[in-house]
Protein backbone atom coordinates (compact mmCIF):
# COMPACT_ATOMS: atom_id res chain seq x y z
CA UNK A 1 0.00 0.00 0.00
CA UNK A 2 3.03 2.00 -0.44
CA UNK A 3 5.40 3.32 -3.26
CA UNK A 4 7.77 6.05 -4.34
CA UNK A 5 7.55 7.68 -8.01
CA UNK A 6 10.33 10.45 -8.98
CA UNK A 7 8.65 12.42 -12.47
CA UNK A 8 10.37 15.74 -14.02
CA UNK A 9 9.01 18.86 -14.85
CA UNK A 10 8.36 19.76 -18.77
CA UNK A 11 8.23 23.03 -20.77
CA UNK A 12 5.62 23.37 -23.76
CA UNK A 13 7.40 24.58 -26.77
CA UNK A 14 3.72 24.80 -28.63
CA UNK A 15 1.71 25.75 -25.95
CA UNK A 16 -1.72 25.32 -23.56
CA UNK A 17 -3.62 28.10 -22.46
CA UNK A 18 -7.29 27.81 -22.30
CA UNK A 19 -9.77 25.22 -21.48
CA UNK A 20 -13.50 24.16 -22.68
CA UNK A 21 -14.29 22.85 -19.66
CA UNK A 22 -13.12 23.87 -16.20
CA UNK A 23 -14.79 21.02 -13.89
CA UNK A 24 -13.22 17.86 -16.12
CA UNK A 25 -10.06 20.43 -16.81
CA UNK A 26 -10.28 19.94 -20.68
CA UNK A 27 -7.91 21.77 -22.65
CA UNK A 28 -8.97 23.70 -25.28
CA UNK A 29 -5.74 23.39 -27.04
CA UNK A 30 -2.95 20.37 -27.69
CA UNK A 31 0.18 21.18 -26.80
CA UNK A 32 3.77 19.48 -27.12
CA UNK A 33 6.55 19.51 -24.87
CA UNK A 34 9.95 18.45 -23.78
CA UNK A 35 10.42 16.36 -20.40
CA UNK A 36 13.84 17.56 -18.65
CA UNK A 37 15.99 15.72 -16.45
CA UNK A 38 18.13 16.76 -13.69
CA UNK A 39 14.90 18.38 -11.90
CA UNK A 40 12.53 16.53 -10.22
CA UNK A 41 9.53 15.63 -7.84
CA UNK A 42 9.87 12.70 -5.57
CA UNK A 43 6.56 11.67 -4.11
CA UNK A 44 6.05 8.84 -1.98
CA UNK A 45 2.26 7.85 -1.50
CA UNK A 46 1.30 5.68 1.60
CA UNK A 47 -2.58 4.20 1.78
CA UNK A 48 -3.32 3.58 5.51
CA UNK A 49 -7.26 1.94 5.82
CA UNK A 50 -7.06 3.45 9.57
CA UNK A 51 -6.91 7.19 8.28
CA UNK A 52 -10.50 9.40 8.20
CA UNK A 53 -8.76 11.51 5.72
CA UNK A 54 -5.73 12.48 3.14
CA UNK A 55 -2.73 14.63 4.53
CA UNK A 56 -0.31 16.09 2.40
CA UNK A 57 3.09 17.26 3.39
CA UNK A 58 5.69 18.78 1.22
CA UNK A 59 9.28 19.87 1.59
CA UNK A 60 8.57 18.13 5.50
CA UNK A 61 5.43 20.41 5.88
CA UNK A 62 1.57 19.65 5.86
CA UNK A 63 0.51 21.80 3.31
CA UNK A 64 -3.34 22.07 3.75
CA UNK A 65 -3.97 24.17 0.71
CA UNK A 66 -2.78 22.11 -1.71
CA UNK A 67 -4.89 19.15 0.08
CA UNK A 68 -8.03 19.46 -2.01
CA UNK A 69 -6.48 19.18 -5.32
CA UNK A 70 -4.19 16.47 -4.27
CA UNK A 71 -7.74 14.57 -2.54
CA UNK A 72 -9.56 15.02 -5.80
CA UNK A 73 -6.60 13.48 -7.97
CA UNK A 74 -6.77 10.38 -5.46
CA UNK A 75 -10.43 10.27 -5.50
CA UNK A 76 -9.95 10.04 -9.33
CA UNK A 77 -8.22 6.87 -8.69
CA UNK A 78 -9.92 5.53 -6.26
CA UNK A 79 -12.87 5.42 -7.95
CA UNK A 80 -11.47 3.24 -10.65
CA UNK A 81 -10.35 0.80 -8.75
CA UNK A 82 -13.29 0.72 -6.07
CA UNK A 83 -11.75 1.60 -3.04
CA UNK A 84 -11.72 4.30 -0.29
CA UNK A 85 -8.56 4.13 1.78
CA UNK A 86 -7.32 7.29 2.34
CA UNK A 87 -3.75 8.37 2.04
CA UNK A 88 -0.68 10.33 3.04
CA UNK A 89 1.33 12.19 0.01
CA UNK A 90 4.85 13.14 0.93
CA UNK A 91 6.07 15.28 -1.55
CA UNK A 92 9.44 17.24 -2.55
CA UNK A 93 11.14 18.94 -5.13
CA UNK A 94 14.87 19.10 -5.62
CA UNK A 95 14.46 22.83 -7.69
CA UNK A 96 13.21 25.64 -6.46
CA UNK A 97 9.69 25.80 -7.00
CA UNK A 98 9.40 29.51 -7.56
CA UNK A 99 11.63 28.74 -11.18
CA UNK A 100 8.50 29.20 -13.31
CA UNK A 101 9.10 25.27 -13.84
CA UNK A 102 5.60 24.35 -13.32
CA UNK A 103 6.30 22.43 -10.44
CA UNK A 104 2.51 21.23 -10.37
CA UNK A 105 3.60 19.21 -13.77
CA UNK A 106 5.96 16.93 -11.83
CA UNK A 107 3.73 16.87 -8.50
CA UNK A 108 0.97 15.41 -10.50
CA UNK A 109 2.66 12.77 -12.46
CA UNK A 110 4.34 11.73 -9.85
CA UNK A 111 1.16 11.43 -7.24
CA UNK A 112 -0.62 9.51 -9.88
CA UNK A 113 2.36 7.28 -10.74
CA UNK A 114 3.22 6.38 -6.83
CA UNK A 115 -0.15 6.03 -6.32
CA UNK A 116 -1.30 3.97 -9.06
CA UNK A 117 1.50 1.69 -7.26
CA UNK A 118 0.67 1.97 -4.17
CA UNK A 119 -2.74 0.49 -4.97
CA UNK A 120 -1.40 -1.95 -7.56
CA UNK A 121 -4.11 -0.44 -9.76
CA UNK A 122 -1.90 -1.26 -12.96
CA UNK A 123 -3.16 1.21 -15.18
CA UNK A 124 -1.94 1.88 -18.76
CA UNK A 125 0.92 5.37 -19.13
CA UNK A 126 -2.30 6.39 -20.99
CA UNK A 127 -4.47 6.11 -18.53
CA UNK A 128 -2.30 7.97 -15.79
CA UNK A 129 -1.41 10.46 -18.10
CA UNK A 130 -5.11 11.45 -18.13
CA UNK A 131 -5.59 11.18 -14.76
CA UNK A 132 -2.75 13.27 -13.91
CA UNK A 133 -4.14 15.60 -16.56
CA UNK A 134 -7.53 15.92 -14.93
CA UNK A 135 -5.44 17.36 -12.36
CA UNK A 136 -3.55 19.58 -14.29
CA UNK A 137 -3.05 20.22 -17.66
CA UNK A 138 0.58 19.90 -17.89
CA UNK A 139 0.86 17.04 -15.85
CA UNK A 140 -0.30 14.77 -18.51
CA UNK A 141 3.13 15.59 -20.42
CA UNK A 142 5.49 14.48 -17.32
CA UNK A 143 3.96 11.21 -17.31
CA UNK A 144 6.41 10.58 -20.49
CA UNK A 145 10.04 11.27 -21.25
CA UNK A 146 11.30 13.27 -24.10
CA UNK A 147 9.10 14.64 -26.87
CA UNK A 148 5.33 14.42 -25.89
CA UNK A 149 2.39 15.52 -27.20
CA UNK A 150 -1.13 15.77 -25.99
CA UNK A 151 -3.73 15.83 -28.68
CA UNK A 152 -7.63 16.48 -27.71
CA UNK A 153 -9.77 13.50 -29.45
CA UNK A 154 -13.64 12.77 -29.60
CA UNK A 155 -13.98 16.60 -31.00
CA UNK A 156 -11.94 17.87 -27.75
CA UNK A 157 -14.10 16.19 -25.31
CA UNK A 158 -10.99 13.61 -23.94
CA UNK A 159 -7.38 14.36 -24.59
CA UNK A 160 -4.91 11.33 -25.57
CA UNK A 161 -1.36 12.14 -24.51
CA UNK A 162 1.90 10.08 -25.89
CA UNK A 163 5.59 10.23 -26.69
CA UNK A 164 6.45 11.04 -29.98
CA UNK A 165 10.74 10.92 -29.75
CA UNK A 166 12.36 9.47 -26.60
CA UNK A 167 14.88 11.94 -24.90
CA UNK A 168 18.23 10.72 -26.68
CA UNK A 169 16.23 10.58 -30.30
CA UNK A 170 17.01 14.38 -30.17
CA UNK A 171 18.82 15.15 -26.91
CA UNK A 172 18.39 19.25 -26.71
CA UNK A 173 19.33 21.36 -24.01
CA UNK A 174 17.33 24.09 -21.91
CA UNK A 175 19.05 26.56 -20.36
CA UNK A 176 16.58 28.26 -17.47
CA UNK A 177 17.22 32.25 -16.64
CA UNK A 178 15.33 32.72 -13.70
CA UNK A 179 14.62 37.02 -13.57
CA UNK A 180 12.50 36.82 -10.55
CA UNK A 181 12.00 34.55 -7.47
CA UNK A 182 8.53 35.71 -6.06
CA UNK A 183 5.32 33.75 -6.80
CA UNK A 184 3.74 35.16 -9.61
CA UNK A 185 0.77 37.48 -8.27
CA UNK A 186 -1.80 35.65 -11.02
CA UNK A 187 -2.22 31.29 -11.54
CA UNK A 188 -2.70 29.61 -14.04
CA UNK A 189 -6.30 28.76 -14.31
CA UNK A 190 -7.19 32.25 -12.95
CA UNK A 191 -5.14 33.37 -15.67
CA UNK A 192 -7.19 30.91 -18.50
CA UNK A 193 -10.48 31.91 -17.06
CA UNK A 194 -9.74 35.49 -17.48
CA UNK A 195 -8.12 34.99 -21.06
CA UNK A 196 -11.15 32.80 -22.13
CA UNK A 197 -13.34 35.30 -21.10
CA UNK A 198 -12.02 38.67 -22.29
CA UNK A 199 -9.62 38.61 -24.98
CA UNK A 200 -11.25 39.11 -28.02
CA UNK A 201 -8.36 36.88 -29.54
CA UNK A 202 -8.60 34.19 -27.48
CA UNK A 203 -11.12 32.18 -30.73
CA UNK A 204 -7.90 32.82 -32.83
CA UNK A 205 -5.80 31.30 -30.33
CA UNK A 206 -7.37 28.63 -30.01
CA UNK A 207 -8.10 28.24 -34.02
CA UNK A 208 -4.18 28.63 -34.69
CA UNK A 209 -3.42 25.87 -32.60
CA UNK A 210 -3.98 22.74 -34.83
CA UNK A 211 -1.30 23.94 -37.99
CA UNK A 212 1.17 24.75 -34.88
CA UNK A 213 0.83 21.52 -33.70
CA UNK A 214 1.64 20.08 -37.41
CA UNK A 215 4.58 22.18 -37.60
CA UNK A 216 5.77 20.93 -34.68
CA UNK A 217 5.72 17.41 -35.77
CA UNK A 218 7.18 17.87 -38.85
CA UNK A 219 10.08 19.66 -37.22
CA UNK A 220 11.09 16.85 -34.72
CA UNK A 221 10.39 14.19 -37.66
CA UNK A 222 13.12 16.05 -39.79
CA UNK A 223 14.98 17.04 -36.72
CA UNK A 224 14.75 20.53 -37.92
CA UNK A 225 16.34 22.65 -35.28
CA UNK A 226 14.95 26.18 -37.42
CA UNK A 227 11.72 24.78 -38.25
CA UNK A 228 10.68 23.86 -34.60
CA UNK A 229 12.39 27.35 -33.28
CA UNK A 230 9.63 29.20 -35.42
CA UNK A 231 6.52 27.47 -34.54
CA UNK A 232 7.68 27.40 -30.94
CA UNK A 233 8.66 31.04 -30.59
CA UNK A 234 5.60 32.04 -32.33
CA UNK A 235 3.65 29.58 -29.96
CA UNK A 236 4.98 31.32 -27.28
CA UNK A 237 4.52 34.83 -28.39
CA UNK A 238 1.18 34.03 -30.02
CA UNK A 239 0.05 32.73 -25.79
CA UNK A 240 1.45 35.88 -24.37
CA UNK A 241 0.00 38.11 -26.89
CA UNK A 242 -3.44 36.67 -26.20
CA UNK A 243 -2.76 36.74 -21.96
CA UNK A 244 -2.51 40.78 -22.35
CA UNK A 245 -5.33 41.06 -24.44
CA UNK A 246 -7.20 39.82 -22.16
CA UNK A 247 -9.34 42.70 -19.64
CA UNK A 248 -7.51 43.40 -17.84
CA UNK A 249 -4.09 42.51 -19.45
CA UNK A 250 -1.94 39.71 -17.72
CA UNK A 251 1.60 40.89 -18.05
CA UNK A 252 3.80 37.98 -16.83
CA UNK A 253 7.22 39.17 -17.99
CA UNK A 254 9.75 41.90 -16.65
CA UNK A 255 12.72 43.91 -18.08
CA UNK A 256 14.91 41.32 -17.68
CA UNK A 257 12.47 38.70 -19.64
CA UNK A 258 11.77 41.37 -22.65
CA UNK A 259 16.28 41.24 -22.24
CA UNK A 260 16.90 37.87 -22.52
CA UNK A 261 14.82 37.89 -25.53
CA UNK A 262 16.82 39.81 -27.31
CA UNK A 263 19.50 37.93 -26.21
CA UNK A 264 18.65 35.20 -27.72
CA UNK A 265 17.31 36.55 -30.70
CA UNK A 266 21.05 37.83 -31.29
CA UNK A 267 22.76 34.22 -30.85
CA UNK A 268 20.19 32.79 -32.90
CA UNK A 269 20.51 35.95 -36.03
CA UNK A 270 24.50 34.93 -35.36
CA UNK A 271 23.78 31.37 -36.55
CA UNK A 272 24.08 30.42 -32.47
CA UNK A 273 21.23 26.78 -32.43
CA UNK A 274 18.77 28.20 -30.01
CA UNK A 275 15.66 29.38 -29.45
CA UNK A 276 13.47 30.83 -26.86
CA UNK A 277 9.77 29.67 -24.77
CA UNK A 278 8.37 31.73 -21.79
CA UNK A 279 5.63 30.19 -19.61
CA UNK A 280 3.12 32.18 -17.05
CA UNK A 281 5.82 33.41 -15.60
CA UNK A 282 8.95 35.96 -15.96
CA UNK A 283 11.53 33.07 -16.47
CA UNK A 284 13.09 32.28 -19.77
CA UNK A 285 13.78 29.35 -21.61
CA UNK A 286 16.23 28.57 -23.78
CA UNK A 287 16.23 25.96 -25.88
CA UNK A 288 19.83 25.08 -27.98
CA UNK A 289 21.63 22.06 -29.47
CA UNK A 290 23.95 20.64 -26.66
CA UNK A 291 27.03 22.27 -28.47
CA UNK A 292 25.13 25.68 -27.98
CA UNK A 293 24.21 25.56 -24.42
CA UNK A 294 27.97 27.21 -22.71
CA UNK A 295 27.66 30.01 -24.73
CA UNK A 296 24.10 30.71 -24.42
CA UNK A 297 24.54 30.45 -20.49
CA UNK A 298 27.55 32.47 -20.45
CA UNK A 299 25.39 35.05 -22.12
CA UNK A 300 21.79 34.76 -19.93
CA UNK A 301 24.34 35.12 -16.51
CA UNK A 302 25.27 38.33 -18.14
CA UNK A 303 21.70 39.86 -19.04
CA UNK A 304 21.41 42.27 -16.17
CA UNK A 305 18.51 41.08 -13.59
CA UNK A 306 19.06 37.35 -14.39
CA UNK A 307 19.34 36.07 -10.86
CA UNK A 308 20.41 32.18 -11.43
CA UNK A 309 20.47 30.24 -14.83
CA UNK A 310 20.39 26.04 -14.96
CA UNK A 311 21.36 23.62 -17.38
CA UNK A 312 19.42 20.72 -18.27
CA UNK A 313 18.83 18.14 -21.06
CA UNK A 314 15.94 16.13 -21.49
CA UNK A 315 14.84 12.96 -19.20
CA UNK A 316 12.59 10.26 -18.93
CA UNK A 317 8.55 9.99 -17.87
CA UNK A 318 7.49 9.74 -14.33
CA UNK A 319 8.51 6.41 -12.90
CA UNK A 320 7.99 4.56 -9.95
CA UNK A 321 11.62 4.18 -8.28
CA UNK A 322 10.81 2.05 -4.64
CA UNK A 323 7.57 0.27 -3.75
C1 LIG B 1 1.90 24.88 -20.82
N1 LIG B 1 1.14 26.41 -18.99
O1 LIG B 1 1.50 24.39 -21.90
C2 LIG B 1 1.24 26.19 -20.42
C3 LIG B 1 2.01 27.35 -20.92
C4 LIG B 1 1.62 27.69 -18.60
C5 LIG B 1 1.86 28.41 -19.86
O2 LIG B 1 0.18 24.45 -18.61
O3 LIG B 1 -5.07 24.72 -14.73
O4 LIG B 1 -0.68 24.22 -14.29
O5 LIG B 1 -3.55 22.98 -13.76
O6 LIG B 1 -4.52 22.69 -16.05
O7 LIG B 1 -1.06 22.91 -16.40
C6 LIG B 1 0.34 25.84 -16.75
O8 LIG B 1 -0.92 25.45 -16.42
O9 LIG B 1 -2.84 24.48 -15.58
C7 LIG B 1 0.55 25.52 -18.17
P1 LIG B 1 -4.06 23.66 -15.00
P2 LIG B 1 -1.32 24.13 -15.60
O10 LIG B 1 2.82 24.38 -20.14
Amino acid sequence: MQATAIAHPNIALVKYWGKTDHEQNLPAVGSLSITLDGLSTTTRVSFNPAATSDRFVFGGRVVPAMLSRVSACLDDLRRRVEVTTRAVVESDNDFPTAAGLASSASGFAALVVAADAALGARLTRTELAELARRASGSAARSIFGGFVELSLVDSGRRTETRQLLEPSAWPLHVVVAVTETRPKTVGSTEGMVRTERTSPYYPAWVASSPADLGDARTALERRDFEALADVSESSCLKMHGVMMSARPGLMYWNGATVECIRVVRGLRAAGVPVFFTIDAGPQVKAICLPEASDRVRGELSAVPGVQRVMSVGLGDGARVIDR
